[in-house]
């Protein structure tokens, strides 16, 4: 049996009910993909995702891939190579892929509803599985050249790397020391060693494209230190003709020379890929080609990790949402205690656990953070679909691109912690000593989600990258927007004034939300040296709560998304629900209404932390720790 549980009632809720995506399917730029195509979409992804890709799940864990350091190769596991197989005949992969080589135009949040699927059910697969995707960036950003290089990439199903990671940089990309120099032909030799590539070696493709950050050297005005001095690269495992694609049967010099043994995901090859050193394989350069022969390494490589940030975000929360479902199957089964009204009477009826209140504060609570990560998925992934239309409208999609990036660091580093914590605090709990074996499936999921709050960016550079850039930078305006649309909820009466606790809850909570950045701005400004009162130490205080920027501004969209879903289903249950509908309707109005109530007025300790931040955790001498 699966161990991966979906819910596809909830992915078409979102989509259908919550966020009106029935006017936009099958229009203009969706055209291929209306209502009907798109639910026979998802329903075909759940099926294959949970059948054919969940298969390999555990095998996956407990007989990893193998490397080879003779021959800097890798044998992967055989039932993942199956799964993979059957994911990649599939061809929904050609949905991120641009129509000029291959691809069908498809809404991003029709992607991301069914990337839940594949990624609840076994989530290296997703990865392995980019190299087509890679293709687009390739695509988008390069000359001819490498627009034939992609259409290679995506006709001959090649695997594909993001490459910025080295041991002295990881957070800090613009330390990499990674060079790049030109040949006379125009391609580079590439001279360093990046680890922990992510898919940098596997035998499931015949070839793969390293997507390679490196230092341009002996080009003027090129190659300066930081990560504006970085340049793209595209470095292929095997040489091959530019022509056809076809193998030349020339190894080139990027050889994986070591893979990490981990926590999870192992099946996710985490490699060590050394270029150009004349001392591994047979010695050759590491060739390869400038990305659109420009130097914008840095901006190039952020339009990939965008793309994987929303991925780790929606990775970790389809596998808060499987586990919650297994968890709630185990409950409803598990029978253990009496009842609390008859706890006294020993020998009153044993019951199931979903009797007894602690236990379903905890089901509620991973219900209630399952389904609000994922309206904050779909949400954000409807913003990408406002911008694909304006694009193709030819219009200005600023502002739009300015919201998306605004909840990019909310779906990756909220949704990372939350799903992870939860995951153990709450999910393996309910399983009681059983949750702590391998007979279930959630001791996988809580080590292999942990990587998701570090991966694509820790959370302390979401919570840097929040506020330094997606709120001051932006002046404020995404931000803005927000909590207008939170505020504009609050004040209004829809839903006949009923949640009206839950809407009191909310605006407290939005109060307390705008106090604690209020505070950090505070901070900020009196850290600007250019004021006469101005001390730059005052930046510590801006430090000490990006992250709980990251946290509070989650609690408040979650809460606001969950909210608006309770809405909806209670005007459906007005409307005459009966059945499954009516307990999913209910479900909905439960879990929004049971996080207002219990992760809402804990912004007021947030905010009074915030608001009372001093500088002693700098002035504390190290010694002292
Ligand atoms: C990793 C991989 O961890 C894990 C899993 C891999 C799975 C692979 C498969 C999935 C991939 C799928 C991809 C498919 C392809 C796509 C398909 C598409 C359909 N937003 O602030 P500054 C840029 S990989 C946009 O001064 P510092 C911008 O150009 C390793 N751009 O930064 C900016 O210039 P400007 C992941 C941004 O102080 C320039 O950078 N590693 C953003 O120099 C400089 O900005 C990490 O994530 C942004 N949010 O450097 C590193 N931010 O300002 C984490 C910056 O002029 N560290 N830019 O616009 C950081 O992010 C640091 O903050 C830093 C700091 C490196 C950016
Ligand atoms: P460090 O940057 O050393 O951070 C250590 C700690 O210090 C963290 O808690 C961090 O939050 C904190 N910290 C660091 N700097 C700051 C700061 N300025 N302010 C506040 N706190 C800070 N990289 C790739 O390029 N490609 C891949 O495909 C890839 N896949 C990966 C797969 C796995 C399994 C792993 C483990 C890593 C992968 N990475 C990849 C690298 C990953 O992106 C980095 O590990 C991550 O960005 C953090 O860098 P680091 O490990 O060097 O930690």
């Amino acid at each position: 049996m699966s161990h991966y549980k979906s819910n596809l009632r909830d992915i078409e809720f979102n989509l259908f009910e919550l966020f009106g995506r029935g006017d936009v399917y099958g229009q203009g730029e969706f055209e291929d993909f209306d209502v009907d195509t798109a639910k026979s979409v998802l329903a075909e992804i759940e099926r294959i995702a949970r059948e054919d890709l969940a298969e390999s799940f555990d095998a996956s864990d407990r007989t990893p891939p193998v490397y080879d350091p003779a021959t800097y190769s890798v044998t992967m596991t055989p039932a993942f190579v199956e799964s993979y197989d059957k994911w990649m005949a599939a061809e929904w992969w050609r949905m991120q892929v641009p129509e000029e080589i291959g691809g069908q135009k498809a809404p991003n949040s029709l992607v991301w509803s069914s990337a839940e699927f594949v990624l609840g059910a076994n989530p290296p697969i997703w990865m392995f599985a980019c190299g087509p995707a890679f293709a687009r960036i390739v695509f988008e950003n390069g000359i001819e050249r490498d627009k034939k290089i992609a259409q290679f990439m995506v006709d001959r199903l090649w695997g594909a790397t993001m490459v910025l990671t080295e041991p002295d940089a990881g957070s800090d990309v613009g330390a990499g020391r990674t060079k790049a120099f030109p040949n006379e032909d125009g391609t580079w030799n590439i001279e360093g060693v990046k680890r922990f590539i992510t898919s940098g070696e596997h035998d499931m493709s015949e070839n793969i494209m390293h997507l390679v950050l490196a230092r341009p050297q002996g080009v003027e005005g090129q190659g300066g230190p930081g990560t504006k001095g970085l340049s793209l690269f595209l470095v292929p495992k095997h040489h091959f003709d530019l022509e056809t694609g076809e193998l030349t049967g020339e190894r080139n010099g990027a050889y994986v020379t070591n893979v990490e043994k981990k926590m999870g995901i192992k099946v996710s090859t985490t490699c060590e890929v050394t270029f150009g050193d004349a001392s591994t394989g047979e010695g050759q350069a590491a060739r390869g080609w400038l990305l659109g022969e420009v130097h914008d390494g840095i901006n190039q490589m952020f339009r990939v990790i965008e793309n994987a940030r929303m991925m780790v975000g929606a990775k970790a929360i389809a596998t808060l949402s499987t586990g919650y479902l297994n968890a709630l199957e185990y409950a409803k089964e598990r029978v253990q205690g009496a009842d609390l009204t008859q706890a006294a009477d020993k020998t009153a009826p044993r019951v199931t656990i979903t009797h007894h209140p602690d236990v379903r504060r905890s089901l509620l609570t991973q219900k209630a953070f399952a389904e609000g990560l994922r309206s904050l998925t779909i949400y954000t992934s409807t913003w990408q679909d406002a911008i694909s239309l304006k694009h193709a409208a030819g219009e200005d999609a600023s502002a739009e691109e300015g919201i998306n990036d605004l909840l990019l660091p909310l779906v990756k580093g909220y949704g990372s912690e939350r799903s992870w914590v939860l995951l153990g605090t709450e999910s393996l709990q309910t399983f009681g000593g059983s949750g702590f074996l391998q007979d279930y499936p959630i001791e996988q999921y809580v080590r292999d989600a942990k990587i998701d709050t570090l991966y694509e960016g820790t959370t302390a550079i979401q919570g840097q990258d929040l506020f330094f850039r997606k709120i001051v930078k932006d002046k404020g305006r995404a931000i803005g927007f927000l909590s207008n649309e939170i505020k504009q909820f609050i004040a209004d009466e829809a839903g006949n004034g009923r949640l009206k606790t839950e809407r009191d809850l909310l605006a407290q909570g939005m109060a307390d939300v705008e106090a604690i950045l209020g505070a950090v701005f505070t901070d900020l400004m009196a850290a600007n040296p250019a004021d006469a009162n101005g001390d730059i130490r005052n930046i510590y205080k801006v430090g000490l709560n990006t992250t709980r920027l990251v946290y509070v501004l989650g609690d408040i969209t979650v809460a606001w998304l969950l909210l608006r879903g309770a809405e909806v289903a209670l005007a459906a249950l007005d409307a005459g629900a009966t059945g499954a509908d009516k307990s999913f309707y209910e479900g909905k109005i439960a879990a929004a209404s049971f996080f207002a109530k219990n992760t809402l007025p804990k912004l007021a300790a947030e905010r009074a932390i915030a608001e009372n931040i001093d500088d002693s955790v700098m002035e504390l001498d190290e010694a002292a720790f």
